[in-house]
């Protein structure tokens, strides 16, 4: 679609959204920024940078700033299954309030466990309340893995004694998008990390609906907002990868757009933490960065206002959006390769991993392994 066409669109989409009624009459999204001291131009800055993360040209700026506007005209439901609220965290606990965080804020969240005032019977009522009154309208986001089947009962919450499964189901049987914040809502997380006790299970395990998958553990504050930003511009899923990630934010992996790329390539890397390479910022691959095998933007968009990410602060990515990543990317202080170099003739003998993708991992890791180590060694010798 032409360029033209589509901004044509969008702008029709958000007129029809602003002649929703507002759902909350509190303050406008421009006195909520002045009030915590952000301008107009810091804001129309954030509009860009999210414009240019979803992947849109420049001249959609104006739009991504009214659709920010608009967030109070959208319903959102947001639930606890089993997890550590870092996704929430991410979000909203900040030192001052960044403009993803107030945009939150602005948006009409229904239910929230950690932020609204109700507890019990009250609780629960909003919820059902929520669920009837903005059926088929609302955003229902669900963060954490959820026990299943005979193990149901592990998360039982609610003077009803609703298990969690039955929650997100029921949530989720009237939602108009679904997204599973975080790694755990993804794909299971630590919960279903091995044996997993509980049961746990990712989201789209329990409804039959579609979901939209947001990992990370957490998730940055960028990519949870992003999601909403892009239902209230398109209405439609986006473009998603193999395991249900948007590929506006999944689509590259860590290591292709890293600041410490130039030392990977030039063989330069930290032996051990605290070493001359490590003060130099040299690459983290050796002392177990798994940046090569995990698609996210951490690199590229950063946390907490683009103001650092883990490879920055020195210790590499442990692969926290990646399926199964508390499984399968340990060691976290040691480079895969070694791992999967010694396992390469032993693929067959792990009889409930997934063989294709063990073995094209192992070629990638293998692959990588061998260029670090012929880079080091011509950098030794140089
Ligand atoms: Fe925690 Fe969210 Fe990790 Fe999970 O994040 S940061 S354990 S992804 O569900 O709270
Ligand atoms: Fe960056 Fe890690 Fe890749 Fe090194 S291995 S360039 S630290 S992502
Ligand atoms: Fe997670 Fe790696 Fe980003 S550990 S936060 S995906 S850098």
């Amino acid at each position: 679609m032409e360029h033209q066409e589509l901004y044509g669109k969008i702008a029709q989409r958000l007129d029809s959204l602003a002649k929703f009624p507002k759902i909350k009459e509190e303050r406008s999204i421009n006195e909520l920024m002045q009030e915590n001291g952000i301008s107009r131009r810091d804001f129309m800055k954030w509009a860009a940078g999210m414009t240019a993360m979803l992947s849109l040209p420049a001249t959609f700026t104006p739009l991504m700033a009214q659709a920010a506007e608009l967030t109070d005209r959208l319903p959102v439901i947001w639930l606890h299954m089993a997890e550590c609220t870092g996704c929430s965290e991410s979000l909203l606990r900040t030192d001052a309030p960044t403009i993803d965080s107030l945009i939150f804020d602005h948006i009409s969240l229904e239910y929230h466990e950690t932020v609204m005032a109700a507890a019990g019977w009250q609780a629960e009522h909003n919820l059902e309340d929520a669920i009837k009154k903005y059926k088929g309208k609302y955003i229902l986001m669900v963060e954490g893995g959820i026990p299943a089947g005979s193990s149901e009962f592990y998360l039982t919450v609610g003077p009803h004694g609703k298990k969690g499964a039955e929650h997100a189901r029921d949530a989720a049987a009237d939602a108009a998008a679904i997204f599973a914040i975080g790694t755990c809502s993804s794909f299971g997380g630590i919960q279903a990390a091995h044996p997993n006790p509980t049961n746990a299970k990712p989201l789209s395990k329990i409804t039959n609906k579609p979901v939209i998958n947001v990992p990370g553990c957490p998730p940055s504050e960028k990519n949870i907002v992003g999601n909403v930003l892009h239902y209230i511009f398109f209405g439609t899923l986006p473009s998603l990868d193999v395991y249900n990630r948007p590929k506006w934010a999944y689509g590259l992996r860590i290591h292709d757009l890293c600041e410490r790329r130039g030392h990977f390539d030039a063989g330069e890397f930290v032996q051990q933490f605290g070493d001359e390479g490590a003060k130099k910022g040299y690459c983290l691959y050796k002392v177990g960065c798994k940046g090569p095998y995990t698609f996210n933007n951490c690199s590229r968009e950063r946390f907490n206002q683009h103001t650092s990410w883990p490879v920055q602060a020195g210790h590499g990515c442990i692969g926290c959006s990646e399926p199964d990543f508390w499984d399968t990317m340990g060691t976290f202080e040691e480079p895969l390769g070694d791992r999967l170099y010694n396992t390469l003739y032993s693929v067959g003998a792990d009889a409930t991993a997934d063989k294709v993708g063990v073995a094209i991992l192992t070629v990638t890791a293998v692959g990588i392994a061998a260029h670090a180590a012929i880079l080091a060694f011509k950098k030794d010798r140089a």
